[in-house]
């Protein structure tokens, strides 16, 4: 085991600090092909990833290391208790990270799941998508292969959280399975070459079953990327977006002609109609497609997420679905 650390919790790295401000949803202004790069991510917390991003293209990286590094900044966040090593631990009080990237040119995909002790899993998916003959690693053997490659390992002590998530649970009538504590990054590069890149790395759902995988690492779930078309990353409860390939179902619509926000709403409309929790799904996306055009949209109101390009960095409100007209569905057989 190489470059080993024992670390608190409050010791893991950067803090990002006082987020911009938010402002209300604004109509998304469409940038001109290949005039500048793009960066769209989920949260207001995306936003210092975006600002990190950008950086990284502005000092002549590639879309690929704008997704990588704008994503350390998120996984190294102390404050944040939905991504990387700060994130809240499993029912077993072990931090369990997701984590993929796609690099648009040639189709590559790179995921871990259930991944245990690594710094920054986004890293460990762009390894396993650049120097195996693979796309998804989980486990002990995504574990194995991150400290190969030498990504930083580091044991975080989670007694804290985890004496306070079981005293929350016994404190509960009736135990929940779906915390409100999860967010996820998912961040989509547009860059001025006009090629496409994305990344996504959360914790997953606190209290979640050792071993579960929600949709953060699955390509086409959490994250999808086709070069031709657009981008789009999701975040909420993995069950809800998994069980319907949401990202590439968002990008789906994109090639079909919808503009990425009205594609991101679609998108969860069509889950919706289908799904017997209807719009109470707890599910959001984020959208860029090839012309520089953005969006997101959620299942509830307020979702917020960050829009970052050389002249502006700013937090947006996306639309929720609202009521759901059932009646779009069509009517049963007489
Ligand atoms: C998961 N989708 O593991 C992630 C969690 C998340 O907002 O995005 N929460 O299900």
């Amino acid at each position: 085991m190489t470059r080993r650390k024992f670390m608190s919790g409050a010791a893991l790295g950067i803090a990002t600090g006082t987020l911009s401000q938010v402002s209300a949803a604004e109509s998304p202004v469409p940038i001109k092909k290949g005039e500048t790069p793009l960066i769209v991510s989920t949260w207001p917390f995306g936003k210092a990833s975006n600002d990190a991003g950008l950086k990284v293209l502005q000092q002549g990286g590639s879309i690929l290391d704008a997704v990588e590094q704008g994503i350390w900044v998120t996984e190294s966040d102390v404050h944040n208790q939905s991504v990387g090593l700060s994130g809240l631990p499993n029912a077993a009080g072990v931090v369990q990270l997701d984590s993929c990237i796609m690099f648009g040119p040639g189709h590559k995909a790179g995921s871990v799941g259930a991944l245990e002790g690594i710094r920054h899993p986004i890293s460990a998916a762009r390894r396993v998508m650049e120097t195996t003959p693979h796309v998804m690693l989980v486990g002990e053997g995504a574990r194995m292969f991150a400290l190969e490659q030498g990504l930083e390992s580091i044991e975080v002590d989670t007694r804290e959280k985890y004496e306070a998530w079981k005293k929350k649970r016994a404190s509960e009538k009736q135990p929940k399975n779906e915390d409100k504590n999860h967010d996820t990054i998912a961040l989509l590069v547009l860059g001025a070459d006009g090629n496409l890149s994305g990344g996504c790395s959360t914790s997953g759902l606190s209290g979640k079953l050792p071993g579960r995988v929600g949709d953060s690492p699955i390509i086409g779930s959490g994250l999808y990327v086709d070069n031709d078309v657009g981008a789009a990353g999701a975040t909420g409860i993995g069950e809800n977006v998994m069980r319907y390939c949401g990202s590439f179902m968002v990008v789906e619509y994109m090639r079909q002609g919808l503009h990425p926000q009205e594609a991101c709403l679609e998108t969860i409309r069509r889950i919706a109609r289908k799904d017997p929790k209807r719009t109470d799904l707890s599910i959001s996306f984020v959208a860029l497609d090839k012309h520089g055009r953005y969006g997101a949209a959620s299942s509830s109101q307020g979702f917020q997420y960050s829009v970052t390009t050389p002249s502006n960095s700013q937090v947006l409100t996306g639309p929720g679905v609202g009521k759901l007209d059932i009646g779009e569905v069509g009517g049963n057989r007489p």
